[in-house]
This record gives C-alpha cells, sequence and structure tokens, in this order.
C-alpha cells in the first residue's frame, strides 16, 4: 500500500539513477559538472583552497535534511505535497543539493561540492523539468583562521566585518567561474534576495541575449546552523546553480527535454573535442499540435479540493511522457449557482525526434482525460 504521503509516480521514479551529469560520453550535464569542479580544485583563485567533490550522494533524503536543518518555515510552500515529492512523511526526494549541507558540515568538512538530480513538481515548459541538476557549494572558516582585525570584531560581538569579509569571497569565487564559463566579457550583476538559510543572500544573474538570467543563489550561512552543527565557531558561504540553466546558454539547447532524449542527434553533436562550448543545431523543429481539456474540480466541500495546477501538470507529465511540450491553464471559472469551480488546460504536444500522428495524440489526450477521472476524486470531464 503506498503510503498516503507517497506522490512519486513511476514516470519520476524510473528517472533515479540515470545520472545524466556522471555520463562519461560528454553529455553537456557531466562536461558543465566537470568544469566546475576543476575551477574549485585548481585554486584558480590565487590563495584559494581545494573542494571535494560529492557526486553520489542519495536523492531520497529526510524532510530533517531537505528543510528543518535549514531553518525552512514550517508553512513554507516548498514543503507542500504540491510542490515536493515525497516517499512518506519523513523522506523526500531532496529538491534541492542544499539538502546534503549540514550532513557534510557535520563529518567536518570545510570546503566542498556537492552535485546531483533535485526533483520538483512544477510547471511545464521549455525551462522546467521536474528532475533538475544542481551543483552547490560550501565554504567555512575557523574563526582562528580569519584576519587579525575580524576575529577581533568577532570577540567584541561585531560581525560587520566578518560578513563583509565571507561575502567578498564568495563573490569573488562565483564571478571567477562565470566568467571563466561564458568568457571575461560576460556582464553580471548582484541582485539581492532571501532564503531561509543564508542571510545575507544575493542571486547572480548574466546578461544573455538581451535579458538578465538568473543562474544562482548564494549567501552566508546562517550562524544557527552552523551552531546546530557543532560549529559555533564558524563562519562561511553557500552557493547553489542550476546546471541546466547554464548549460542551455552555453550551448544554444532551447528545451530542458533534450538532455534526457535518446536521439544520437543530439549527442553526436557533443563529440567534438574545442575550446568553445559547442552550439547545438536543432535537428528539424517537429510540427506542434495542441489540445485542451476542461474539467469540473471537486466540489467546495469535498476532502480533495485542494486541488493545484502541478497535480494536473504531474499527470499529464505522467501520461504523456516528453511529448508534452508545455501546459497552459488558459481559462478557469467559478459557476455561479453549484460554487464549482472549472478548468481549461492548453497542452502542447512535440516531439523533439520525429513527427507525432494525429490519432496518436489523441490516444494520449484520452489517457490524460482518464487521469484525470481516476486520480482527481470528484472530478469531472466537460
Ligand atoms: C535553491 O535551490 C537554493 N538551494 C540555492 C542556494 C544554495 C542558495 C545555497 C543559497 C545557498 P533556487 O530554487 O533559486 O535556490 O534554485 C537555484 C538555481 O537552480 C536557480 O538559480 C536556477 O539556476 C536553478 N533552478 C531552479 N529551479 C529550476 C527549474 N525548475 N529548472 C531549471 N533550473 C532551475
Ligand atoms: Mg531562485
Amino acid at each position: 500500500m503506498p503510503h498516503k504521503y507517497n506522490n512519486i509516480p513511476p514516470g519520476i521514479k524510473s528517472k533515479i539513477g540515470r545520472d545524466l551529469f556522471l555520463q562519461e560520453n560528454n553529455h553537456p550535464l557531466a562536461t558543465l559538472k566537470r568544469r566546475i569542479e576543476t575551477f574549485f580544485a585548481q585554486g584558480y583563485i590565487p590563495g584559494s583552497t581545494f573542494f571535494k567533490c560529492f557526486d553520489r550522494l542519495p536523492q531520497v533524503v529526510s524532510v530533517q535534511q531537505n528543510f528543518d536543518d535549514l531553518l525552512t518555515p514550517k508553512d513554507h510552500p516548498s514543503r507542500q505535497l504540491s510542490d515536493t515529492y515525497y516517499v512518506n512523511d519523513k523522506m523526500l526526494l531532496r529538491c534541492h543539493m542544499t539538502a546534503h549541507q549540514t550532513t557534510l558540515l557535520k563529518e567536518g568538512h570545510t570546503a566542498f561540492l556537492m552535485v546531483g538530480d533535485v526533483y520538483r513538481r512544477d510547471e511545464v515548459d521549455a525551462t522546467h523539468y521536474p528532475v533538475f541538476h544542481q551543483m552547490d557549494g560550501v565554504r567555512v572558516w575557523d574563526r582562528y583562521e580569519l584576519p587579525p582585525t575580524i576575529q577581533a570584531d568577532l570577540e567584541k560581538g561585531n560581525r560587520d566585518s566578518a560578513v563583509v569579509f565571507v561575502m567578498d569571497d564568495l563573490k569573488l569565487h562565483l564571478s571567477a567561474l562565470v566568467k571563466d564559463l561564458f568568457g571575461s566579457d560576460i556582464e553580471l550583476r548582484w541582485v539581492e534576495t532571501t532564503f531561509p538559510f543564508t542571510e545575507p543572500s544575493l542571486e547572480l544573474e548574466i546578461y544573455w541575449e538581451g535579458q538578465w538570467l538568473e543562474v544562482l543563489g548564494c549567501g552566508m550561512i546562517r550562524d544557527e546552523i552552523l551552531k546546530n552543527c557543532e560549529k559555533s565557531n564558524t563562519i562561511g558561504w553557500a552557493f547553489g546553480i542550476g546546471l541546466e540553466r547554464i548549460a542551455m546558454v552555453l550551448h544554444d539547447i532551447p528545451d530542458i527535454r533534450l538532455f534526457w532524449t535518446d536521439d544520437n542527434r543530439f549527442m553526436k553533436q557533443f563529440q567534438v573535442q574545442s575550446d568553445k562550448p559547442v552550439k547545438f543545431v536543432p535537428y528539424s523543429k517537429h510540427p506542434a499540435c495542441y489540445k485542451d481539456i476542461s474539467f469540473w474540480l471537486p466540489s467546495e466541500d469535498s476532502e480533495t479540493t485542494n486541488f493545484h495546477d502541478n497535480d494536473f501538470f504531474s499527470l499529464a507529465r505522467e501520461a504523456a511522457g516528453d511529448l508534452v511540450e508545455s501546459i497552459q491553464l488558459i481559462d478557469s471559472f467559478v459557476h455561479p449557482k453549484t460554487r464549482r469551480k472549472s478548468v481549461c488546460y492548453r497542452i502542447l504536444y512535440r516531439s523533439m525526434d520525429r513527427n507525432l500522428t494525429n490519432a496518436e495524440v489523441d490516444e494520449i489526450q484520452d489517457r490524460i482525460k482518464a487521469s484525470v477521472v481516476s486520480s482527481i476524486v470528484g472530478s469531472e470531464l466537460r
């Protein structure tokens, strides 16, 4: 019997262990992982330390590791079943690589990278996929390793100079990394943001083809986290980079599904040796076709009213696999008399590799309809 918290469908389970980032066939995610690892291993920053890379950490972690240890508030939306894949009420598929941070800090590591696949229930479009990859990094210092003036300030209870020291070191590493990846001409900017686990927190954006694109989040690790790891005398930084986002920009990869394709016309383009990143040339774009589906949600007083768009996205992905390119909510309204809500989604179908026949798409659409009826208890097709 599946646990009532278990919301991991077979299509997601089947991605565990694919390890795209560990492939030895020049997969762009594996190449990018290696480049970042090399950057942090070779001391590109004068005087910088060696970062140990962890790339075989288990995908299933505890709620404690993924959220509680990182001070994520109990009512944070990312904790909900609509956003995260749960194994049961205590274990889940990590939704970020930061989930391993406190475990590795407790083991005594002081400079390390963590890379792997992360899982999120999310939108369906060319830049979102329920499985993607992140590289996190952490650097901490014992107080006695810091310059004497900063040690003295900390003695006096003044953290300001320590914050400047940590944030400068963080920005130095990350801007050098981004320049190493994209070339020294790349324009970048720092944007203030918030994360539960860092303070201050920043996002790094790069200017790419006319717009600012967020590539990573980072900040100074909150004292409380370090204290809980028995490291009260320690300060440090952490960051998390989305690998797909960077690889798509570096190689002009137009759709995130391509990272998962078996079509050799994708992989063979990455087999050349070159100093510059390969520019992917899309093999003919196959025609798209869209179909709408609308249904009534369960009535207000039923148990399953807390329906979330992600519930539909997830079941459509399961039924259609990678043949669905994007899904949009195009209409929703509440019936004035019955107070029941109706939703209409537009599903765009397109294969990365071939033409789809109308009959094939109709069959998938029927499967999605059947899945709505069977899994959203109390719903009704219109
Ligand atoms: C995090 O996941 C934080 N754990 C990052 C972090 C680590 C902050 C340590 C501070 C300290 P966020 O959800 O913004 O943050 O994701 C980080 C990066 O992953 C983003 O900048 C983006 O590059 C990438 N990313 C996020 N969501 C997606 C998605 N759905 N598809 C592809 N890439 C994504
Ligand atoms: Mg973000």
